[in-house]
């Protein structure tokens, strides 16, 4: 039975004895809590359960890090713990001759991986992708990555150096608040929500130190600085602005204390508005100078009366909407902060231009109320999202290091976690497909790929069952026809199409998929995708609309006239680039829609990954009110299964958790040829003779002795630096299995 556990309550001895396996019951006698387990390959037997009161033993004898063969599982602590990741900590993960050997930590993997890429024998890339659910723990677990990155891999001389904002790690660190004051925002699920997918690659030379670092996003969710939904707020900086500007800056930037901002529901929830200074801080020592900043936040004070100007509905239709009366202020503060004339500032939010005819002749059409409301929240989504890659842009000239100055690098992916509201739309749909495809690669990696090996090599293996979420991936993104596809051709015909519509065409395409749910309680058009993280109800209404996010060429027009100096940068006269903003028409390039650039990225991003050494890291939330020692069963059960964690976990518990690469293990061990030359494989030899190199030493026992001996202490190095990648069949032409461990 699952129940809910407040409060300590480790396990007692009794209870830790049931659930360790047999040998290990002898070998450590009633010693052993199971809150001490480290490892969650020695639960015995590896179930849900086992593994649940395993895990949940230890978060309540606070010790939130745990291994799951070759993943590591993180505990949301939910509260401080300053003395799990201090300097010191990192210090000595460090200098650990076998890291491995301490307790679970994230320094464990953080220094492992590091290992990896230093291993002589093959730098390779190394990558470590952080995934959970929304609020699991992801940010805050690759934040505290890089801070152990910017102490290990910092030159010795930094650690002491007083100057270290000016300090390319600090410069690295730097980013971390700048990016989440601008992508993060609160949501129901998490206060400090990422809003963006991020990649962050750092770069080490040959001496292994960090010497910059570059940074990828992924789709920004811009819909929310004009929409949020109840209860949600917008992005931090809004509220940080708000609260934190001074009395001169409030002048300057119109925001006088307590003005109300439409666009800013729920001030009172967090407590991220008193980062400002820490934003402004970090801006600084980014580069973006004092005046630059006031310009970015004047321009931002612009979009929040922007988001004030309410239109009334128009009796005659060849009359625009006018603004109504409280609104005129709104519409005269926002063009003053945006540079903007205040005539024309309206007007091409009132007006659509249409050109037509052979002549490409230009018509004005008056604006509807709704759709005037959709150009004012176009021009509000084109700013900030303009601004945001800005920024990035600021961010990589400052911290990316020259191509000459690094070799090899470690990345650590970030993304916005699995999500489901009670109201999913396009960007939960891109939310969970990118989760799917992360998902996707560790199954490749470490539950099919790892067992195919084994088949092909013949060795002894009973299969385990694992969960595929290809179907899943194939009702999204397949071809010929997939949900994406679907959504696609509406924009591509371009034809009215309803909510329910699109729906029917949906569920009658794709009828087929297992993956799509039955949908029968639905009032609003929708369609149901069964998500390995659990089922998701997407609404149909505003889906295609949002895929097009057609941006009317006139409100380009309009920000090209801006004498704002960093809107005038951000919308250059004439820009190199061509862009979405084209009319339709005039451009020949296919107009892409926002699914088949996130799909375009996301592949980018997969052909990254698997050129790495890939580490996991699974974050845990054990409970959803983000509540301290609370552990709730049933919500954790439903993350181990999603992530197919017990399957990792017998795959890693069964199978070599030691894999070298014929080749490696022939440079690193080649010397002992000499020492031990082969003298003979026959029936004798403890080893099978298939798969045994030509330099395999004989089989005495006394000479094999030491050099397994020598084998098991190198390993730990050699092991994540050739940890099985796709591509290991032609990486092992005469396969090796060093033993088991
Ligand atoms: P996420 O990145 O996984 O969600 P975060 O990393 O933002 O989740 O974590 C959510 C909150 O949990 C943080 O703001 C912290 O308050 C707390 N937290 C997480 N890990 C720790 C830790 N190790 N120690 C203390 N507190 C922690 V999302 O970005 O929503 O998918 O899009
Ligand atoms: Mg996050």
């Amino acid at each position: 039975m699952l129940q809910q556990v407040n409060g300590h309550n480790p396990g007692s001895d009794g209870q830790a004895r049931e659930y360790l396996r047999e040998d290990l019951q002898e070998f450590l006698g009633g010693e052993v809590l199971l809150y001490k387990l480290d490892d969650l390959t020695r639960v015995n037997p590896v179930t849900l359960e086992t593994v649940l009161r395993c895990l949940q033993a230890r978060y309540m004898a606070d010790t939130f890090y745990t291994n799951a063969g070759c993943t590591l599982v993180a505990l949301n602590p939910f509260k401080p713990v300053p003395q799990l990741y201090s300097p010191e900590l990192m210090r000595e993960y460090h200098a650990a001759p076998q890291p491995q050997k301490l307790k679970p930590h994230v320094f464990t993997v953080g220094e492992q991986t590091y290992r990896n890429v230093k291993s002589l024998i093959e730098p390779v890339n190394q990558s470590i992708v952080v995934s959970g659910e929304s609020g699991a723990g992801k940010t805050w677990t690759s934040r505290c990555l890089m801070k152990f990155y910017a102490v290990v891999a910092a030159s010795p001389a930094s650690w002491e150096s007083h100057k270290i904002a000016e300090r390319i790690e600090q410069r690295i660190l730097n980013s971390n608040p700048v990016m989440e004051a601008f992508g993060n925002a609160c949501t129901l699920r998490n206060n400090n929500s990422s809003r963006f997918g991020k990649f962050i690659q750092l770069q080490l030379n040959r001496a292994q130190q960090m010497t910059g670092a570059a940074v990828q996003t992924y789709l920004l969710e811009k819909t929310r600085v004009a929409c949020q939904a109840s209860s949600e707020r917008n992005f931090h900086i809004f509220y940080q602005i708000c609260k934190g500007a001074s009395e001169d800056e409030r002048l300057q930037w119109h925001l006088p204390e307590g003005a109300a901002f439409s666009w800013l529901p729920n001030p009172e929830r967090s407590l991220e508005e008193d980062c400002f200074e820490v934003t402004r801080e970090a801006m600084l020592h980014l580069g973006i100078d004092t005046p630059t900043q006031n310009n970015i936040f004047k321009v931002l004070a612009g979009l929040l009366y922007l988001g004030n100007i309410q239109f009334a509905a128009s009796e005659d239709e060849a009359q625009p909407c006018q603004p109504m009366d409280d609104a005129k202020y709104s519409v005269r503060t926002a063009a003053s902060l945006l540079g903007l004339p205040e005539d024309m500032l309206l007007e091409m939010v009132q007006i659509r231009t249409i050109r037509a005819g052979r002549q490409q002749q230009v018509f004005r059409k008056p604006c509807a109320r709704a759709e005037c409301d959709t150009r004012r929240d176009c021009l509000a989504k084109l700013i900030y999202a303009r601004l945001f890659d800005w920024l990035v842009s600021v961010i990589n000239s400052s911290i990316c290091a020259d191509t000459d100055s690094w070799t090899t690098f470690i990345g650590l992916l970030d993304v916005y976690g699995f999500e489901s509201f009670p109201d999913n739309s396009l960007e939960q749909l891109c939310i969970n497909y990118a989760n799917e495809k992360l998902q996707q690669h560790f199954v490749a990696h470490y539950l099919r790929a790892q067992q195919e090996e084994y088949a092909v090599e013949g060795l002894e293996w009973s299969f385990i069952n694992y969960q595929d979420n290809q179907p899943c991936l194939d009702l999204i993104e397949g071809s010929p026809i997939s949900i994406c596809s679907l959504i696609n051709e509406e924009c591509r015909l371009n034809r009215p199409s309803s909510a329910a519509q699109l729906q029917t065409r949906i569920e009658t395409a794709l009828a087929g998929s297992p993956c799509l749910g039955h949908n029968k309680l639905s009032r609003e058009p929708s369609f149901i995708v069964v998500h390995y993280a659990g089922p998701v109800r997407y609404h149909t209404a505003g889906l295609v609309e949002k895929n097009k996010d057609p941006i009317p060429p006139e409100l380009t027009r309009l920000l090209q006239q801006s004498q704002d100096p960093l809107l005038m940068g951000l919308f250059p006269t004439n820009p190199k680039e061509k862009t979405q903003e084209e009319p339709p028409g005039q451009s020949r390039a296919p107009v892409l829609t926002v699914v088949s650039k996130f799909k375009a990225s996301l592949e980018q991003l997969l052909q990254v990954l698997h050129s790495t050494t890939p580490h996991y890291i699974r974050c845990i939330k054990p409970n959803s009110q983000g509540q301290a020692q609370t552990f709730l069963q049933e919500e954790v059960l439903s993350q181990l299964e999603a992530c197919g964690l017990v399957e990792t976990i017998h795959i890693s518990a069964a199978g070599f958790p030691i894999r070298v690469s014929h080749q490696n293990f022939v440079e690193r061990y080649k010397l002992l040829r000499r020492l031990h030359p082969r003298t003979s494989s026959g029936p004798d030899s403890p080893y099978p003779a298939k798969g045994l190199p030509e330099w395999c030493p004989h089989s005495e026992e006394a000479t094999l002795e030491p050099l397994i001996q020598d084998i098991l202490h190198t390993l730990p190095v050699l092991t994540q630096a050739a940890a099985i990648t796709g591509d290991s069949a032609e990486a092992m032409p005469a396969p090796m299995h060093c033993g088991r461990t």
